[in-house]
């Protein structure tokens, strides 16, 4: 790393984000999303806002949660799996140096034993004496004990899944998230021991004045981008009389504004926000109800 370009600054944010990987895309969309502009070149480890007092650090998620103990950056994006693994399940780490932000709502993943198809599994008491292979030992080993089981853990960096037909392990303790790989493999999933998605991580040290402000206005874009992507604006003309029903079938629905149509009262506009996904089982039930002219409209910002 190039120590002159890792300075930490003081009125700079300095974020890190995967280099190249499942989080990459999903991380630069976002930061496009609240209004962030960066000459992004990937070769560069650290990329400058324009017009936002951040820099983008490209580095691998496994660094991240060491890069923000040790305050190389103040922020990162990274999946929980690695926080926990890199930091709050390994006793050799100060777990309060990092402190998780929010959850981003994208890179969902579960972190599960698997064993070969063939294998009776009844439950976690089976691996007893096995050998389970994982890029996760830290995570596993906490699992084991908490639920007291002896087992062997193999530590690999990669390819988890081919361990048990190379006849290194016997399990395997490895990230899923459709299952086709275990199937693929001739294996199956038995137990997920930790949910994972990616989350926003700050640094535990306290911020400049500066950086604070910073940091609060970078958090409201973020979250009003993320609200703003789960909900959706909903119009329709319905019967003054389902009006209780509407509201019982819209998810999450926030107090919405209610027009008359015509004058005798019988019918009525109903503008909302959905604060969850619309599926077309709820445009089913509203229109059974007898609303008409149903439109669902993305939201692009919602600032509370
Ligand atoms: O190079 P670098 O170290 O930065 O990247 P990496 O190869 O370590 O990470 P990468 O890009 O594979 O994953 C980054 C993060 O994405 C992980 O830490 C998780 O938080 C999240 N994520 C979400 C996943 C998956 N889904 C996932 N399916 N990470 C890995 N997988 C792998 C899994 O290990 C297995 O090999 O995909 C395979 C299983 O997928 P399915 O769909 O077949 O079940
Ligand atoms: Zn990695």
């Amino acid at each position: 790393m190039n120590l002159e370009s890792s300075k930490l600054p003081s009125h700079r944010l300095r974020l890190a984000i995967q280099k190249s990987g499942r989080l990459t895309e999903k991380s630069l969309a976002l930061f496009l999303q609240c209004g962030l502009d960066f000459d992004l070149r990937k070769d560069r480890l650290v990329n400058e806002c324009k017009n936002f007092p951040i820099d983008l650090m490209l580095v691998r998620d496994d660094d991240i949660p060491e890069y923000i103990s040790d305050g190389v950056c103040h922020l990162g994006i990274v999946g929980e799996n690695v926080v926990e693994e890199k930091c709050f399940s390994n006793p050799h780490k100060n777990r309060d140096s990092i402190l998780i932000v929010r959850k981003m709502g994208f890179g969902s993943c579960r972190l599960s034993l698997a064993v070969p198809d063939k294998m009776n599994f009844q439950g976690v008491k089976d691996l007893e004496g096995t050998r389970i292979a994982t890029s996760y030992p830290m995570i596993l080993s906490q699992y084991l004990k908490q639920a007291r089981v002896e087992a062997k853990i193999v530590e690999l960096a990669g390819s988890v899944e081919i361990a048990p037909s190379l006849k290194i392990a016997d399990a395997i303790c490895d990230l899923v998230s459709t299952g086709g790989t275990l199937r693929s493999n001739g294996m199956k999933e038995v137990l997920p021991i930790f949910k994972s998605q990616a989350v926003l991580v700050r640094s535990a040290a306290t911020f400049t004045p500066e950086l604070d402000l910073a940091f609060a206005r970078l958090l409201q874009r973020i979250n009003g981008v993320i609200h703003a992507s789960e909900s959706k604006y909903i119009m329709m003309n319905a019967p003054t009389v389902a009006l209780k029903e509407i509201r019982k079938i819209i998810p999450g629905m926030e107090e919405p504004s209610i027009m008359p149509l015509g004058t005798n009262g019988e019918r009525i506009a109903i503008h909302a926000v959905a604060r969850e996904t619309v599926f077309w089982e709820t445009i089913e039930q509203l229109k059974a109800v007898g609303a008409t002219s149903i439109l669902v409209l993305p939201i692009e910002k919602i600032i509370a």
